[in-house]
């Protein structure tokens, strides 16, 4: 999980910070272990970035099922037949949601990695273009989806997602990601589209 490279985000995820409970979650016990094995390493990429190492989650199996258990609380009998992650990430934790809650996994993968039919959604990144990608018929007109990731910064990425989904008819029920940087305001681009998050990485 990277930043944007931009003098602006360079200096926001240089400060000190410190993880904390999303104000839109209660304090359930788990959140605590989850956010502890969150690794932040420093200067990487590149110099002020502080990357978020969601690997360190993954190595703790306690942690990777609550961090899984909180989502599956949250949608399972939601009727949701979608649980579309994105790409690479979103890979990691959609899976078992989708399972587990008795939906399919579609993935939202960078250009020329499908191999069928595909839609594409181009979104804008501070220095360029990306663009997100949905094979042609994975998802149905009317289909209730939940859309994975693990991380909102500044937003365009799950917003070029639910474009893809929306574009194809489905609603897409919410946004899930194990972590928000709130002071890249990303929720504030959803046009109101619900988001859960486990853990907020909050300025000290
Ligand atoms: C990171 O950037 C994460 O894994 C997400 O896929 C994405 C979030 O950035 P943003 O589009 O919210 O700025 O690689």
């Amino acid at each position: 999980v990277i930043s944007s490279p931009s003098l602006l985000l360079s200096s926001l995820y240089s400060l000190p910070h410190l993880y904390t409970m999303s104000a839109y979650k209660d304090q359930d016990p788990r959140l605590h272990g989850i956010k502890t094995k969150i690794r932040v390493v420093p200067n990487f990429p590149k110099s002020g970035i502080m990357f978020q190492d969601i690997t360190t989650l993954l190595l703790d199996p306690k942690a990777f099922k609550d961090t899984i258990d909180l989502f599956v609380e949250r949608y399972k009998g939601k009727n949701i037949s979608v649980v579309a992650g994105i790409e690479a990430r979103g890979f990691i934790f959609g899976p078992p949601i989708a399972l587990a809650i008795g939906a399919k996994f579609v993935p939202l993968r960078k250009p020329r990695k499908l191999p069928g039919k595909v839609i594409s959604q181009e979104y804008i990144l501070e220095y360029g273009r990306d663009c997100l990608e949905m094979h042609v018929g994975a998802v149905e007109p009317g289909e209730r989806a939940l859309v994975v990731d693990d991380l909102i910064a500044t937003g365009g990425t799950l917003c070029a997602a639910m474009d893809l989904l929306e574009r194809v008819g489905a609603e897409v029920v919410e946004c899930a990601c194990v972590i928000e940087l709130p002071e890249l305001k990303g929720r504030e681009r959803l046009n109101g589209k619900p988001l859960y998050v486990l853990v907020e990485y909050a300025e000290i």
